[in-house]
């Protein structure tokens, strides 16, 4: 499918193509085998593709995050990362840990379920929001 899309893409001169795959646990290896055979089939057919990797991290479970982003980051590399489910209880601290040891940018943030929930990344708000009452 990824390989059509971007057969497609190229024919249609597309700017963007987004490539949105099933979510997966980094403990399912067949899942992982996958995605690095997708991000391989990409990379052969179009030189530097794909140009970004975006790993969505529920931000609700914590510090599991970061495991989920160190594995995933070994299986392919990550070029950045959304945190998503920020409006709950959790306030997001395990970002600073990620950025510490992986050092990938955060990208965008979820804070609800509109559209407009989703909203790019500023570390000097975070930063503000995360040490507010
Ligand atoms: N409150 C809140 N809900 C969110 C946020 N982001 C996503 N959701 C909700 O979480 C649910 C799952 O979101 P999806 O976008 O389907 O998640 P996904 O990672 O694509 O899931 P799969 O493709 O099935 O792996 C939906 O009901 C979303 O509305 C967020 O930032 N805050
Ligand atoms: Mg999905």
């Amino acid at each position: 499918m990824a390989h059509d899309a971007v057969t497609a893409a190229q024919a249609r001169k597309a700017d963007y193509l987004f490539i949105d795959t099933a979510g997966r646990l980094h403990t399912k290896h067949n899942l992982m085998q996958e995605l690095q055979k997708l991000h391989r089939v990409i990379g052969k057919q179009l030189a530097g593709a794909p140009h970004e990797v975006l790993l969505v991290l529920d931000g609700s479970t914590g510090m599991n995050a970061l495991n989920q982003a160190r594995e995933f980051h070994k299986a392919v590399p990550l070029t950045g990362l959304i945190v998503t489910k920020l409006d709950g209880t959790s306030k997001g601290g395990m970002v600073v840990a990620i950025q510490k040891e992986l050092g990938l940018p955060i990208k965008f943030i979820g804070l609800g379920e509109q559209p407009d929930d989703l909203q790019p990344f500023d570390a000097k708000q975070f930063a503000a929001a995360l040490f507010e009452e």
